[in-house]
């Protein structure tokens, strides 16, 4: 071997050898456990970045691992090719977006390659290739078949100088980015899927997903927002046009009492109709409609509001309140409305505060503690007051007994809500799969036959920055359908439509019979590891977990859920903050690679911090990196010098060498629990680098028993290691004469039980309480002669000078305590 580490001609020896083996490529083999290890999928945006590296290095060790491990391991890759920074990089360098992307993935790819990533090339899926999206339009017409795609009016944001409709990340400030006017809110169609018929078993099944981190699935819960509450009808005092009354929702029935006033949503059609002959009341409205619906903006907001002068009926009481229309209400939530409770909400609390609303306490704390309504709502549950016959009820009986009440009187239900909305899949922009819709003549609109599938995106556009190509050639919209004149839809896919169902596509890329092979998919499905940034708790897993259901009910999968284990990994640091372009703090995963090789930078980024943690970068501990490998390898090129080892006779060691055995079989246990179920890779590695240290302590090159003993543990920390830094295991491996085996698929290294069995073991010994000695006693030894030995230790003794032993304290194999005075 190479006296010298050098990672450049090492690394490239094993990257050649894997690449002339295909030793990446798997197929579906019924003989073996299979074991689908993936990592989300970049967006092909120019260079990989610390993030990327992280990411994969962390399902490469995991793949790896469980390849050693005898399992089939599928590892893929691939492209998350459609999305604007395309368009706008198209428009800065004067380049198709196509083109723009297949550039960067094509580098990328080469990168990726460089840090040995064990991907399987040969099933790279890239989104934006019509093999990929013409299955994605083939289901959605199949969803709409189901009728579980459907059309409506809803908002975006519309640039009325350049005509054109932004992006929100193109809305700066409120102004377009290009233009620079003032965006304006429009309701346009727009395809929507019904998520919201998944969402009790989207909810539900979270509870199948142990291996997931509860606060993903918390995040999903909260998302999904199941609420059980009451519907209920406030009739009006006399009737606005057609409108008799309108319904509420309300999660707090044991607060009815305490409704001193309801309010609308500006949308709502009683705010419409009392607008027409209210000039005042339709300019709130249209000011209200430039306002953020984002929830956080809506907690936060200034609450308004205006009374619309008409009264409402208390269902119980028939007591007249006051109907105001309010900012703060959302129209596509519950029904539009709601009865404010400003004693107990907060929201209402402060609205009636601003407008001298009544307030009137209906709940008590339950120890019977005085409330102070002066400054905020008590919006804790406990019993009621001031409710004439609920008085004394705690939530559960007041909700029961007032939703029996109204029942009764026909005048109300118990109702399940979802905060959940339908997902709108259509973006108006040029560069994702365009949506296979036939718009008919006479308005209606067909989905594309499968015959006429793919709807092509055009690749060789010219980008004006304004409007989508596909928009402004008036020639690409015309098709034809059984003779017939018709126009395709020139809105194209949310981008999470793509990496909703890569995962599945993934176990059979080149299938052309359909979207997936049924029984490639049910051999890989599920995913048994996934591993990416938390920022895709929500939407993207939400979605992937959705079109996993609606694949199985289409037939195409069997299982439940897509995702078995999933792990989040944290942030790259730099000096406290997120490594990011914009802050300018990055570091360049090429420019390590050429200064050191990318064993270093997988090995620092695997040791700096378990996976889930954010890592905080340093040169120091790349450079520290760098010198361990450095040394594994002097270690193994002195051991090869020394001779060739005799036959590992474990019985007649001696004492130091039983001694490096133990800690070799010690580390294979601990280094096992680490990769497999703590998946803490930072510990593995500080336990390989211990037993390297006891290596080079106790190692006995002398003899040829020595010698075994010392192969063994480097075989043993090789291919221990060999998950991340697999070059250097590589070329390790080799150079202890394995000619016809390569670590990647070697057998993990088994903890041999007899190795551990200590013959000797530290025991403490405190005279009155403080350490004064430690003795090396036979494991197990009796209590008498634990104490023997304990007494007769000199250091022992010089603290016993001139006292009496009362008491000895004897824990076996631990401590030996003397009180003495
Ligand atoms: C009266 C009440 C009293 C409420 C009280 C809360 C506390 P979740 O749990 O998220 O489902 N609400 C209902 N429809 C609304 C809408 N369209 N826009 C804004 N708010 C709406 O929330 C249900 C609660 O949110 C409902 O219960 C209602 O206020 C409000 F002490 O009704 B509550």
């Amino acid at each position: 071997m190479e006296e010298q580490y050098l990672p450049s001609r090492v690394e490239a020896d094993a990257q050649q050898y894997w690449d002339a083996n295909r030793s990446f490529e798997v197929h579906e083999d019924p003989s073996k456990e299979k074991f689908y290890c993936l990592a989300m999928f970049p967006y092909p945006s120019g260079k990989l970045h610390m993030g990327h590296v992280r990411n994969y290095t962390i399902t490469d060790v995991i793949a790896r691992y469980n390849r050693m491990l005898g399992k089939n391991v599928l590892h893929p890759m691939g492209w998350d090719a459609f999305g604007l920074p395309a368009e706008n990089a198209a428009l800065k360098n004067q380049t198709a977006p196509a083109t723009w992307t297949y550039a960067n993935s094509d580098h990328m790819r080469e990168q990726l390659k460089r840090l040995g990533f064990g991907f399987d090339w040969s099933r790279e899926v890239t989104t934006c290739k019509p093999d990929y999206y013409k299955w994605e339009q083939w289901f959605f017409t199949r969803l709409y078949e189901k009728g579980l795609v459907y059309k409506k009016m809803a908002t975006v944001n519309w640039d009325p100088v350049d005509q054109t409709v932004l992006a929100n990340e193109q809305v700066i400030d409120g102004r377009g980015w290009r233009s620079d006017a003032l965006v304006e809110r429009k309701e346009i169609p727009q395809w929507f899927i019904k998520i919201t018929d998944y969402a009790e078993e989207l909810l539900d099944d979270l509870d199948k997903l142990p291996h997931w981190p509860e606060q993903v699935k918390t995040m999903q819960r909260n998302w999904i927002g199941k609420s059980r509450g009451l519907e209920m009808r406030f009739d009006l005092e006399s009737p606005a046009g057609d409108y008799e009354g309108f319904e509420i929702y309300t999660t707090r029935p044991d607060t009815l009492m305490g409704v001193t006033y309801v309010s609308l949503a500006a949308e709502h059609p009683i705010s419409r109709l009392l607008a027409e002959d209210n000039s005042e009341l339709a300019a709130f409205i249209a000011d209200c409609k430039v306002q953020s619906v984002a929830e956080a903006d809506m907690a936060t907001m200034e609450k308004r509001g205006m009374d619309t002068g008409i009264k409402a009926l208390h269902p119980i009481t028939g007591e007249p309140v006051s109907v105001w229309v309010a900012n703060y209400v959302l129209m596509d939530y519950g029904s539009g409305a709601v009865m404010a409770v400003p004693a107990h909400d907060q929201r209402d609390y402060e609205f009636a505060k601003k407008y001298n609303l009544p307030i009137q306490q209906v709940v008590a704390p339950q120890n019977g503690e005085a409330i102070d309504l002066d400054n905020v709502a008590f919006t804790e549950k406990g019993v009621l007051v001031n409710s004439g016959e609920y008085d004394g009820l705690d939530f559960n009986a007041a909700f029961d007994a007032i939703a029996e009440t109204l029942q009764a009187a026909k005048k109300g239900q118990v109702k399940v809500n979802y905060r959940l909305r339908d997902w709108g899949v259509s973006r108006q922009r040029y560069w994702g799969a365009p949506i296979p819709m036939f718009n008919l003549p006479d308005g209606g609109e067909i989905p594309v036959p499968a015959h006429k599938l793919p709807v092509l995106l055009p690749e060789d556009v010219v980008m004006n920055g304004v409007h989508s190509p596909i928009k402004a050639d008036p020639e690409w919209r015309k098709a034809e359908l059984d003779g017939q004149p018709v126009e395709r839809e020139t809105d194209t896919f949310d981008t999470f439509m793509e990496s909703s169902w890569y995962y599945a596509r993934y176990t059979c890329p080149n299938f052309e019979g359909g979207m997936l092979d049924k029984a490639a998919a049910d051999y890989w499905l599920p995913v048994d590891q996934y591993v990416g940034g938390i920022e895709h708790a929500i939407l993207h897993l939400l979605y992937s977990r959705f079109f996993h259901k609606l694949m199985r009910d289409e037939g195409l999968v069997s299982c439940d859920e897509p995702f078995e284990r999933l792990l989040c990994q944290g942030m790259v640091l730099k000096d406290g903050t997120k490594m990011s372009k914009s802050k300018g703090n990055t570091v360049d995963p090429e420019e390590l690679i050429n200064l050191y090789g990318a064993d270093t930078v997988r090995l620092f980024s695997m040791f700096a911090a378990p996976p889930e943690q954010s890592m905080e970068w340093s040169d120091s501990g790349v450079e520290g990196a760098n010198r361990f490998i450095r040394r594994l390898w002097k270690s193994v090129d002195g051991h090869v010098a020394a001779g060739t080892p005799g036959k590992l006779d474990a019985a007649t060691l001696p004492d130091a060498q039983k001694d490096l055995r133990r800690k070799t079989h010690e580390t294979i246990a601990k280094v096992s629990d680490d990769y497999g179920r703590r998946q803490t890779f930072n510990t593995a590695i500080a336990a390989v680098m211990e037993l390297l240290n006891e290596i080079s302590k106790l190692s006995d090159r002398a003899n040829p028993q020595g010698l075994a003993v010392e192969r063994e543990a480097l075989e043993a920390a090789i291919l221990l290691l060999a998950p991340i830094i697999p070059h250097a295991s590589h070329a390790l491996w080799q150079a202890l004469g394995h000619q016809d085996t390569i670590p990647l698929d070697a057998p993990w290294p088994k903890v041999d039980d007899n190795a551990l069995v200590r013959s000797s073991i530290e025991v403490v010994v405190q005279v009155n309480g403080k350490v004064r000695s430690k003795l090396d006693a036979p494991v197990d030894a009796p209590k008498e002669t634990l104490e023997a030995m304990a007494l007769a230790q000199d250091n022992v003794q010089k603290f016993l000078d001139g006292i009496t032993v009362r008491k000895v304290i004897v824990i076996p194999n631990k401590l030996v305590n003397i009180v003495a005075n």
